[in-house]
């Protein structure tokens, strides 16, 4: 399906539907998204960057319910939502255009936890749904996206092992988001539990011209903090990399979003606690940015 600007606009069918596809295991999607998601895949593309910023309401899963962190600590969860389908068909509703999804045990098991959650919620919508979280081998990336997932977000891996970033990227092209997460510009894994030494934009400097999709910029100090995105870390992010990049942390207002899109340079961002607050209504965010 071509959008207004003639790009490819992701749409998965219904949950019934099924295609045969014969050729590489690597392409044995299901039929919700027979086609690779390619609308932030044009990195470097002007066009992309002068589009309409994509919002991506977030839907965090711990012990299989909806949950905000602050600052990504696990022992400061608050349940907002004990159903997930529910939830992301309530945001499906809204018009949003895509899902976030982290499993938030896996980050920290690094092999997927909740995913009985993450089928209820690609059964109950069909929007293309991005999913992070204790995402670590091949096996894994081609197991979400052959049950529907439009694009995996590899985070540890990206630091621990960037070869396995590159070769997923080609394998799965249009298909493998990097995320990462910093404090202080320094990215941190494995459940935001560990610091690294490594620098944000060294690191996204690095997948340059491997083919990832986007990379999602996360300010751990503002996550769930309602104080606003750190804009300028991550338009300088935005300036240092082809890479589209998705803001997450700390939008908590109208006036955060036109400020994001006002740097021209942030193709999406993820809306967190905001929404589930009431502090942001979902319908005029995308109004906004309309
Ligand atoms: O909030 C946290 N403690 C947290 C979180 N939201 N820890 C990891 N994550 C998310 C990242 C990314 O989307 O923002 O999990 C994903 C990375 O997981 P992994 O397993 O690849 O490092």
């Amino acid at each position: 399906m071509y959008g207004k600007l003639g790009v490819y606009e992701p749409t998965r069918l219904g949950p019934t539907v099924r295609v045969r596809v014969t050729i590489s295991p690597c392409y044995l999607t299901c039929a919700r998204q027979p086609v690779p998601p390619q609308r932030e895949m044009a990195h470097g593309s002007f066009p992309e960057r002068s589009r309409a910023m994509i919002l991506y309401p977030a839907i965090d899963l711990k012990d299989g319910q909806v949950v905000r962190l602050l600052k990504g600590d696990m022992e400061q969860a608050t349940v907002f939502n004990n159903d997930p389908a529910v939830q992301a068909e309530a945001f499906q509703k809204a018009g949003c255009a895509w899902l976030h999804l982290v499993d938030l045990n896996g980050a920290f098991a690094g092999h997927p936890v909740n995913g009985a959650a993450v089928e209820g919620i690609l059964a109950a919508t069909d929007v293309p749904v991005q999913l992070g979280g204790g995402i670590r081998d091949i096996a894994t990336i081609e197991m979400w996206l052959a049950k529907g997932i439009a694009r995996v977000i590899l985070g540890t891996m990206a630091v621990e092992t960037p070869d396995f970033v590159r070769k997923a990227a080609q394998t799965f092209p249009g298909r493998v988001a990097v995320g990462l997460d910093a404090r202080k510009g320094r990215v941190a894994t494995r459940g935001w539990a560990k610091e690294t030494s490594m620098m944000v934009t060294d690191l996204a400097k690095a997948f340059e011209d491997a083919g990832v999709a986007a990379i999602i910029y996360t300010d751990i100090d503002r996550d769930g903090a309602m104080q606003g995105p750190n804009i300028s870390a991550t338009a300088a992010l935005a300036q240092a990399t082809d890479i589209p990049v998705i803001a997450s942390g700390g939008v908590s207002s109208l006036a955060d979003l036109i400020a994001l899109r006002d740097t021209g340079m942030v193709s999406g961002t993820i809306l967190g606690r905001a929404l589930y607050d009431g502090a942001l209504d979902l319908g005029d965010a995308l109004k906004v940015l309309a």
